[in-house]
């Protein structure tokens, strides 16, 4: 088989690729290690940046997000008692997150891609990278028992964190970085109405906790816990307990609790491995690099990665020009560092630190005294929350 692009992994970005190279004429396979109903199973990021809803809508996969999703002006900060509204809009010129589930988003991209006839093979196994470093790459794979393999110009890694094409990029070439933070986050779904219009982000003795949610009728919750802690020892009642300490007092009386659907524990880490290219494979997303959810950052950098990526597949197939291929992991780099600095600042700002004793507590408060009293502060905020231009 031959085919111009393969795009390993079937998550947001693979699947986002795909869909936007397609509609330029360019030809994909993307090849997915799991089910399709194995991938919609994961409940993951929530808040959607403008760079974004506009490349989903660009892709002809935004309707949905646009009758169900919903605009967000603005969230809380609420900290010892106090709460400091960050209003978005005001703050940047009217810039607004849009808020819809990532599930949602992966849910219409895999309906595009059978619509569009896209070729998407989920429970495609071992799939292994070859000749990437020659004009003609191959990947191999297996499916029912039987071996596949597929000829192309370039490989387009997108099989996050746990995938094998950063792998593939030798250890002498790759750089990474990394800091693992000494918590995670255990997040519940329950089909409960939202506790507060807007997100509410709580920095508390007892621990970081978020409210969050996916439409009127569905929350998302999530509270700071040990990183060696499992959603087995957590009963929703629990969970609803240790969420109601945390959150500002009136939005604790008022908190709907109901039985958890979804529970889980996401691991918080920094990490960015460098470059982002070697040969004809390209990597994107979680393949590249993990922000701690704080920032709702992780699927955004995805989707600009994939902005930047597809822009040069496409320079390249309609002018022979591959300058964009070229630069674009020094041009993608530029825009993950400065959502990878946002993402630990905002982490650091609002989470419980074990280690923070004496000096790292007191930072952590006047960071915060500083945010609650600064215009110029929450402006900062606000421009990295909405999204850095692409
Ligand atoms: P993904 O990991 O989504 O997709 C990669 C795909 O590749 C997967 O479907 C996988 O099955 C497949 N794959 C892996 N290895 C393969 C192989 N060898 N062969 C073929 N396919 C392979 N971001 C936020 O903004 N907010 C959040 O609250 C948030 N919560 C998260 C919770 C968890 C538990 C995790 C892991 C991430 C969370 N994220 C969050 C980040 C998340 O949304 C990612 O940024 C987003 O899924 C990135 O999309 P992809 O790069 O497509 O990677
Ligand atoms: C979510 O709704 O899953 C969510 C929202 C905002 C964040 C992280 C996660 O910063």
């Amino acid at each position: 088989m031959r085919t111009q692009v393969v795009i390993v992994g079937g998550g947001p970005a693979g699947l986002l690729l795909s869909q936007i190279l397609h509609l330029q004429g360019i030809d994909t396979v993307v090849l997915e290690r799991q089910s399709e109903e194995y991938v919609l199973g994961r409940i993951r990021a929530g808040v959607l940046e403008q760079g974004l809803v506009d490349l989903l809508r660009a892709a002809n996969v935004g309707d949905r997000m646009d009758r169900e999703g919903q605009i967000h002006e603005g969230f809380e900060v609420s900290w010892e008692g106090r709460r400091q509204h960050i209003n978005l809009a005001e703050l940047t010129g009217g810039k607004t997150v849009m808020v819809y589930g990532q599930t949602e988003i992966t849910h219409d991209l895999y309906d595009a891609r059978r619509a569009m006839g896209g070729t998407v093979v989920n429970k495609a196994e071992d799939v292994t990278l070859h000749e990437l470093t020659s004009h003609k790459p191959y990947v191999t794979y297996r499916k029912d028992g039987k071996s596949h393999r597929i000829d192309c110009d370039f490989i387009a890694g997108c099989d996050g964190f746990h995938g094998v094409s950063r792998q593939s990029i030798p250890k002498s070439v790759r750089q990474e970085y990394e800091r693992v933070y000494p918590f995670g986050w255990l997040g519940i779904l329950s089909k409960t109405s939202p506790v507060s219009s807007e997100l509410i982000y709580s920095q508390h003795e007892r621990g970081f906790a978020l409210c969050s949610m996916r439409n009127p009728k569905l929350s998302r919750y999530y509270i700071q816990c040990s990183s060696s802690d499992s959603p087995e020892n957590w009963s929703d009642e629990a969970f609803w307990e240790e969420l109601k300490r945390r959150i500002p007092e009136d939005a604790a009386q008022k908190l709907e609790v109901g039985p958890s659907i979804e529970k889980s524990i996401a691991p918080l880490r920094s990490f960015v491995s460098e470059p982002l290219s070697y040969g004809r494979l390209f990597l994107a997303g979680d393949a590249a690099h993990i922000v701690p959810p704080t920032g709702a950052k992780g699927l955004n950098l995805a989707a600009s990665d994939v902005h930047y990526l597809s822009t040069a597949l496409i320079e390249f197939y309609k002018n022979s020009d591959d300058a964009l291929l070229s630069a674009y992991s020094e041009t993608a780099l530029k825009r993950i560092w400065k959502a990878m600095r946002f993402s630990w600042w905002m982490t650091t700002l609002l989470h419980k630190f074990p280690e923070n004793k004496g000096f790292g507590d007191r930072i952590q408060q006047t960071e915060l005294e500083y945010l609650f009293s600064s215009r110029a502060a929450q402006t900062a905020l606000a421009e990295n929350y909405v999204g850095l231009p692409y």
